[in-house]
């Protein structure tokens, strides 16, 4: 509701649908030493994926540097980015994981 100056009042009503949340993508990055078995397990546990899945994303992240492993509104990319940077560093390795807005 506003009222203006002259204490007219509008009343205008909110648009039906809300505007979509914006989206992060949640990465990983390749490293060295991380073991590959651990990532595949970090990608069933944290991001859902089937065994498949999960050997042939780890597969990208190792050959290409990095990849997209998900795509979530803020919260919860920051939480899955954390719930990784916790267990890699529970088990003392680098894993890096990091999430960037949908471009
Ligand atoms: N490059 C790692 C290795 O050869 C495996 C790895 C894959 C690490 C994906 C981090 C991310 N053990």
């Amino acid at each position: 509701i506003e009222i203006d100056k002259q204490g007219a009042t509008t009343v205008e009503r909110q648009s039906a649908r809300l505007a979509p949340p914006p989206m992060y993508q949640v990465i990983l990055l390749n490293d060295d030493y991380t073991p590959m078995e651990f990532v595949v397990n970090i990608l069933e546990r944290v991001f859902a994926k089937t065994p498949e899945q999960a050997e042939q994303l780890m597969l990208k992240v190792h050959y290409e540097g990095r990849a997209v492993c998900g795509v979530y509104p803020r919260d919860i990319a920051a939480t899955k980015v954390e719930i990784v940077r916790q267990l890699a560093q529970s088990r003392q390795h680098p894993l890096q994981c990091v999430m960037e807005p949908v471009p």
